[in-house]
């Protein structure tokens, strides 16, 4: 090829690149999602900050607001770091108020030092979206702006902000607080901008514990499993099922988590092959496995404290495979799972994976993951899920998740466009529609034979 014809054709490419970029931007921006896993709940579960129309529950669940932003569990994690336990003990730091501690961290992670972590920016990425200034630094100001929000249309702007359709609850009925609202008011979930999900770790981590609660809320189960046990279990998920109208059963379960067939030995395995898969087999439900999380390994952080640690792949293919009536979710939290668990849904229609959890949801694995997956799976994955655990947060895990996704796509379909291949724009919003919202809903109405 002459200079000339080179020369000609890398414009030719910059061109098509140019293109395709514009229409994948704006089918991406105007997607909307269905953030399948949270930890978000309607107003009628009550929330610390009231707001302009609502009264303040210390002990309620829908967390919100510029405190909450701060004292997210991923920063509490961080200001021990550079204000440490010497400095101030943990326990000090948990007997201040909510805003003491806000202040603490917004002092130490953001004015001491400049913001620049992934969760620190997703806080600033937040205030901008409402149209607060992050140049302003006015903790002050911002506290007020969301004091004087009235919660429920303040959930509509938040949805509104992040293209977020339907938010996603995580419904623990181990939980006392939520389990006790779920039974007095049986309305509380009945707001069509959320949807429920069963989650029940204690059930297959920890089943002695698990059936010590089960016998006191009227599921006899005795320590050891036996049938009485089994039946009473399928019972309780039944009845919660139906209660919370769970879309999917979930539990998040340990790097240490093995299942070597029905009859390895395990409680765990035998509860998920006797009780949980056979009652969500029934139901039509999907079941999701969050794997690698080790609880705990510094307990006075609290829910910071946790820790990753490298899963076993093989379980997981071992349950898709021996349980081809059941459908799976699943996530890993270690990067060194990623591909082969990537590979797994390869081989198994009945396995979605999906997000990029927890310690993975940063840019440069998040980038690393979604390309990965686009090139072992094609369209057919559920690139993220936000976990948000405080409203707004949903703004700065969407916004960034989204600039990412664009990011590995545009360069998708630039080389599919080098190919000879021409995407409309039809296909291009057809595709990206598949990844943040259909893949998942197809997956929830899909019956396995
Ligand atoms: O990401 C988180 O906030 C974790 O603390 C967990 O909630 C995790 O996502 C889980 O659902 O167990
Ligand atoms: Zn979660």
């Amino acid at each position: 090829m002459s200079t000339v014809q080179k020369v000609r054709r890398s414009k030719v490419r910059l061109e098509e690149r140019e293109a395709v970029e514009t229409l994948v931007r704006d089918a991406v921006a105007d997607q909307s999602v269905w953030d399948l896993h949270t930890h978000l709940y309607p107003p009628a579960f009550g929330s610390p900050l009231g707001g302009a129309k609502h009264s303040a529950d210390p002990r309620g669940l829908l967390l919100w607001g510029i405190d909450e932003l701060l004292t997210y569990h991923y920063l509490v994690a961080e200001v021990f770091r550079v204000a440490t336990p010497s400095e101030l003990p943990y326990a000090d730091f948990w007997r201040m108020t909510k805003s003491e501690q806000a202040d603490h961290i917004w002092r130490h992670l953001f004015l001491e030092r400049s913001p620049i972590s992934e969760s620190c920016r997703g806080v600033l990425t937040t205030l901008q979206a409402f149209g607060l200034d992050p140049a302003d630094r006015d903790l002050k100001g911002y506290r007020k702006w969301f004091a004087q929000q009235p919660l429920d249309e303040h959930i509509d702007r938040v949805m509104e902000l992040a293209g977020v359709n339907r938010i996603t609850m995580t419904n623990a009925v181990f939980d006392d607080n939520e389990r006790q609202r779920w039974l007095e008011d049986e309305k509380v979930g009945a707001d069509p901008r959320f949807a429920g999900v069963l989650r029940f770790d204690p059930l297959v981590r920890d089943w002695p514990a698990a059936a010590a609660k089960l016998s006191e809320w009227g599921y006899p189960a005795g320590e050891r499993l036996d049938q009485s046990g089994v039946d009473s279990a399928k019972r309780f998920l039944g009845d919660w099922i139906d209660r919370v109208d769970a879309l999917y059963g979930a539990v998040s379960l340990p790097p240490g988590f093995r299942y070597e067939g029905a009859d390895d030995g395990r409680d765990g395995s035998r509860v998920l092959s006797e009780v949980v898969l056979p009652v969500l087999a029934e139901r039509g439900l999907p079941f999701a496995m969050m794997i690698g999380s080790e609880l705990r390994v510094n307990p006075e952080l609290r829910d910071a404290g946790d820790m990753v640690g490298q899963s076993d792949v093989s379980s997981v293919v071992r349950l898709a495979r021996d349980f081809p009536g059941n459908r799976f979710l699943c996530t890993m939290l270690a990067r060194e799972n990623q591909h082969a668990l990537a590979v797994a849904a390869r081989k198994f229609g009945n396995l979605m994976v999906f997000g990029c959890w927890w310690f993975l949801n940063n840019p440069s694995l998040v980038d690393e993951i979604t390309r990965m997956r686009v090139e072992l799976l094609g369209l057919s994955f559920v690139p993220q899920h936000s976990d948000a655990r405080v409203l707004e947060q949903l703004v700065y895990k969407w916004r960034h998740s989204r600039e990412l996704i664009a990011d590995v796509l545009v360069d998708k379909y630039a080389d599919l466009a080098a190919t000879g291949w021409r995407t409309t724009e039809g296909e291009v919003r057809r595709d990206v529609g598949l990844l943040l919202e259909k893949n998942f809903t197809n997956f929830l109405s899909r019956r396995e034979s």
